[in-house]
């Protein structure tokens, strides 16, 4: 006799699928190219997952892109589902700087100089400002050339002068010891650069609790690389006499730079000898003591 016999099949997800990583596909794709000095942009990326769906917002991303500079960069994303697989991807940000700003001629009376972000102007030496429209007065021009005949001057002429350093105050000037020095004040002028005084560099300092002479020296360089400078001596003096109004009460005053000592006689102390000593030998007959 037969016997029929029973074949079950078991039908399941393919578990494969559980366990397979997300993927990250990049938006605007990679290598991109961006321009210099603006603003940069991610343009982004998806992140999907057989599982779990889209997992765009816990994409990770690393590294990042100076946009003043030029160079490749790489920005690194990666995300991770939740069966614990991860994926990441790679983008490379070329910064270029392909704007010539100085196409439209901006420099009125100058050369322009094209960099990353925009331009400068190196100006023809009677006009100044950030596109060179503004004429320089004359005085100032007259003031650097009166020895030269102003026709036929060019800029090379100008670039060959350092800037004028002048000193407020005089030049040698006494200082009182152990008072605060106080800069009179200098200024810098240059004919091409116009006024350079923030740029002065001052070397030396002036030891006001010491007596004698400290040169200071006060330099500025302007952009043809010509540097001027000028020097300041200063004397530092003891002109006041500490001990005038006699402030040692009992005892010997001492001047001093900044002020007065007092060398007490045997029975006082203190700074200005107005305190009695104690005795000190027991019965308060201290005979130690000169009478
Ligand atoms: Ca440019
Ligand atoms: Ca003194």
């Amino acid at each position: 006799m037969l016997r029929s016999c029973q074949l079950t099949i078991y039908l399941g997800c393919d578990r494969a699928d559980v366990f397979s990583a997300p993927v990250l596909m990049l938006l605007g794709g990679t290598p991109i190219q961006y321009e210099a000095g603006t603003l940069f942009v991610d343009p982004g990326v998806v992140g999907t997952d057989s599982q779990d769906g889209d997992i765009t917002d816990h994409v990770k991303s690393s590294g990042s892109v100076n946009t003043i500079k030029e160079g490749s960069y790489s920005l690194t994303y990666s995300v991770k589902n939740s069966a614990g697989r991860s994926a990441s991807t790679i983008r490379i940000v070329n910064v270029v700087d392909s704007i010539d700003a100085c196409q439209d001629e901006p420099c009125v009376h100058g050369t322009c100089r094209d960099h990353i972000g925009g331009y400068s102007c190196s100006c023809s030496v009677e006009f100044y400002g950030e596109n060179c429209d503004t004429e320089r007065p004359g005085e100032m021009l007259l003031g650097v050339v009166s020895l030269l005949d102003v026709d036929g001057l060019d800029v090379s002429d100008y670039s060959s002068t350092a800037a004028t350093i002048v000193l407020q105050g005089v030049a040698a000037l006494q200082h009182e010891a152990g008072t605060p020095y106080v800069e009179p004040g200098v200024s810098a002028t240059d004919l091409i650069d116009g006024d350079l005084t923030s740029s002065i560099v001052v070397s030396g300092t002036v030891a006001t609790g010491v007596l004698g002479s400290t040169v200071l020296t006060y330099a500025v360089t302007n952009t043809a690389g010509k540097t001027a400078s000028v020097t300041r001596v200063v004397h530092v003096v003891d002109t006041i006499d500490g001990c005038a109004s006699s402030p040692c009460a009992h005892g010997t005053c001492q001047d001093s730079v900044a002020g007065f000592s007092c060398e007490c006689n045997v029975k006082w102390m203190g700074t200005t000898c107005n305190t009695p000593r104690p005795c000190t030998c027991g019965k308060c007959v201290c005979f130690a003591y000169v009478v």
